[in-house]
């Protein structure tokens, strides 16, 4: 186990975000400081989505016929597909398949929704839980069988141009939302032998873990006519014409979580954005053996007014223990930022903060009229601040190489992701991956730069990237 890996669990565990000893392999127990942070994250992703999508909810099971009718789609997932096989004693006429993703369940519906022009777009999504069989080894939020948070969008369009459009919008939506975590991604096409089975193209967002490997974290599929074909979804023109749809879909999971926590993490333990943390502040009186009371108080004065006028989640620690292990433990939880306040600070009329992503002391001015505004611009300035490090450490482990043997000696010595030229070529680019002993991740699609192929020293035609992965 790598010593990230080990810190992931331990992180897990002692933040109580999740319990990993359910008895099946790859199924988790969401605990509340989790569920809480899930329940933010989501909060933030439903905002965005429903700005022009409409949320659903299709049944988790999916009729035996129905998943298999796109052959290259069920090839993908046949090794991963879980079945209801039986009713209590009663064997069913037909097996029911837990939905590994929701294609198979919604376009048979959207093949009796969709009727004409005017119909369209359509623009769905829901967040569900999803199952995968997965044969890889699992991990906690990484890698599991049952995805408890699988958000997925699914997007109907009355021509091509349209679906190219829609494929840039979720880019967009999925940016949005990632910056508003802090989680720095690499965007990427994803060569044609890693595309999501039955889609036209993939594109994919990958962060960067501080093991070097990185984590595929969404991905946005333009799906063309594929399934309208398989499903027969078709629309009818203005001209009275039946016409095949196309569509688009795009998805993410509890990876997102496991990014947050694996991103801002440090050797203290967790470091939430203030937008996700359970607790926003934490008030910790700091009491001598005299005038206690009076500290409690005030800290209580404090502690109201910043909840009713600035609505944030904060936590007045009065608990009969050392500050010290009070500290440790709120570092531990990733509470974003800590306030101390004992009587000469009273006196002073000043206050402590420590900001979790720094770490350091300093010293507030209290002015009651201003007080909920400072606390709320230092909360931004901790989501800046968090934003800025995450990206400047994936900037700094983005590496370009010109060689084969360069490449090799990057990824075996430094990890990170490398970046090379590449003829495009698909036989060249199994090459590489062969050479490598590492898969491409994808290709950036607009190579500017003059160059050759570093495999086979053709012209050029993407910058690709190439990593090892979750
Ligand atoms: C689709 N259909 O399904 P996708 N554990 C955790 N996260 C996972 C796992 C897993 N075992 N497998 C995948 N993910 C399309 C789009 C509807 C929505 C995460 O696409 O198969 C990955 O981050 O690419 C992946 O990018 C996302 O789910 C969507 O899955």
């Amino acid at each position: 186990m790598s010593e990230f890996s080990e810190w992931f669990h331990k992180i897990l565990e002692e933040a109580e975000i999740i319990d990993t000893r359910y008895p099946i392999k790859g199924m988790h127990v969401w605990l509340p400081q989790g569920f809480k942070i899930r329940k933010h994250t989501l909060k933030i992703l439903r905002d965005i989505l429903d700005q022009d999508h409409e949320e659903v909810l299709f049944p988790l099971l999916i009729p035996e016929d129905e998943l298999q009718k796109e052959a290259i789609h069920v090839k993908g997932f046949e090794d991963e597909v879980y079945w209801v096989t039986h009713g209590g004693l009663t064997q069913l006429n037909k097996k029911l398949a837990l939905r590994p993703t929701s294609e198979t369940a919604m376009y048979p519906m959207f093949s009796l929704w969709v009727r004409s022009h005017s119909d369209l777009p359509m623009k769905f999504y829901q967040i569900v839980n999803t199952f995968r069989y997965e044969t890889k080894h699992t991990r906690p939020l990484i890698r599991v069988r049952e995805i408890t948070t699988f958000e997925e969008a699914h997007t109907i369009h009355s021509s091509e141009a349209e679906t190219e459009k829609q494929v840039e919008r979720a880019i967009e939506i999925y940016r949005t939302f990632f910056d508003s975590l802090g989680i720095p991604y690499v965007i990427t096409k994803r060569p044609e032998w890693d595309k999501f089975p039955g889609a036209v193209y993939t594109m994919a967002f990958d962060t960067l873990l501080p093991d070097g490997k990185t984590l595929q974290i969404g991905t946005v599929h333009n799906l063309g006519q594929n399934f309208a074909r398989t499903f027969d979804i078709t629309y009818e023109t203005p001209s009275g014409e039946h016409e095949y749809v196309y569509q688009t879909c795009y998805g993410l999971s509890d990876r997102v979580i496991a990014s947050v926590i694996g991103v801002h993490g440090d050797e203290a333990g967790l470091s939430l954005p203030p937008q996700l943390a359970p607790y926003q502040v934490v008030l910790v009186p700091i009491i001598f053996k005299k005038g206690g009371e009076e500290v409690i108080e005030f800290c209580k004065e404090i502690e109201e007014k910043l909840k009713t006028e600035g609505n944030l989640r904060i936590y007045l620690d009065d608990r009969d223990i050392r500050a010290g292990k009070k500290f440790y433990e709120w570092e531990m939880r990733g509470v974003p930022l800590r306030i101390e306040i004992g009587p000469r600070d009273i006196r002073n009329n000043e206050m402590i903060i420590v900001k979790r992503n720094i770490l350091q002391k300093e010293t507030l001015k209290l002015n009651p009229e201003t007080l909920t505004e400072d606390i709320n611009s230092i909360l931004s300035d901790i989501t800046h601040g968090m934003k800025e490090k995450a990206w400047a450490i994936l900037k700094e482990n983005i590496r370009p190489v010109e060689s084969i043997e360069q490449a090799v000696k990057e990824i075996s010595e430094n990890n990170g992701i490398i970046s090379f030229a590449w003829c495009g070529q698909k036989a060249c680019g199994k090459e590489i991956e062969e050479k490598i002993r590492v898969d491409i991740l994808g290709i950036q699609e607009n190579f500017e730069g003059e160059g050759r192929c570093i495999n086979c020293d053709e012209t050029a035609k993407h910058l690709t990237l190439l990593s090892r992965t979750y």
